[in-house]
């Protein structure tokens, strides 16, 4: 059976990592069996990041890797007879979410002052006692110098929003009122959203990004029906 590490769940989401969620949600949606693995050191992982899985005597890191190899080795795979348009479209959108929306969350979390009260309030506990307040910080430390490179970290907090509500506006335009993301059949991209909008509307990190999301109900709709369908038990 497949074995997933990943971060366990804080402020009752499933996991801290929108990409736990994502992979996790797609196990789900796809009816695969699979046991969780609860991880809070990153450094056991094979890239250093949650998630990775385990399969036998295969070991997969990336979620999107992850995805793809459970496309190629079980059924049904939830991308199959899409067209290539639609397969363009979703792959952009996946980019926007993980590789820009993404470095706005960890912002909102890690750098902006209000989510970061909360992040250290919840996490740490999960941490060793005594050193977990240091390990935090150390933490901190390294994701903020990761925003740094990747780009997003050198903006301002006014800027960094601006990206990320436009990043939502354009995921909501698409989305609309729609059962899932290309219609009333669930894809892999409806996975990356729900670990996405779920971490931006029902954890207790403050900021523009929750205060705009909570303006389209859609966006909660879309949460509550995936929730409901596939995360009852
Ligand atoms: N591209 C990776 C991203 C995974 C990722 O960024 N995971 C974060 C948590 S949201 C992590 O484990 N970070 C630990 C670190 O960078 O130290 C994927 O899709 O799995």
């Amino acid at each position: 059976m497949i074995a997933l590490h990943q971060y366990p769940g804080s402020w009752g989401l499933p996991s801290s990592s929108p990409f736990c969620i994502k992979v996790e949600t797609y196990l789900r949606m796809a009816g695969i069996a699979y046991t969780n693995v609860w991880e809070n050191n990153p450094g056991r992982g094979p890239k250093g990041k949650m998630p990775f899985i385990q399969d036998g005597e295969k070991t997969i890191s990336d979620s999107s890797f992850i995805m793809e190899y459970l496309q190629q080795n079980y059924t049904p795979n939830l991308d199959a007879n899409m067209s290539a348009e639609q397969q363009a479209v979703m792959l952009a959108f996946q980019r926007l979410i993980e590789e820009s929306l993404y470095w706005v969350l960890l912002y909102s979390r890690w750098g902006d002052e209000n989510g970061w009260r909360e992040i250290k309030k919840e996490i740490t506990p999960l941490l060793p006692p005594v050193i977990g307040k240091g390990i935090i910080h150390i933490i901190r430390k390294r994701l903020l110098r990761q925003a740094h490179f990747q780009g997003m970290g050198r903006h301002s907090r006014d800027e960094i929003y601006h990206i990320g509500n436009k990043n939502l506006r354009s995921i909501i335009e698409f989305l609309g009122n729609k059962t899932y993301f290309f219609g009333e059949k669930p894809r892999s991209i409806d996975c990356t959203l729900y670990g996405f909008f779920i971490t931006i509307l029902w954890s207790p990190v403050p900021g523009p990004l929750p205060e705009y999301a909570k303006k389209f109900s859609c966006l909660e709709d879309y949460c509550i029906r995936i929730r409901d369908t596939y995360w009852q038990s």
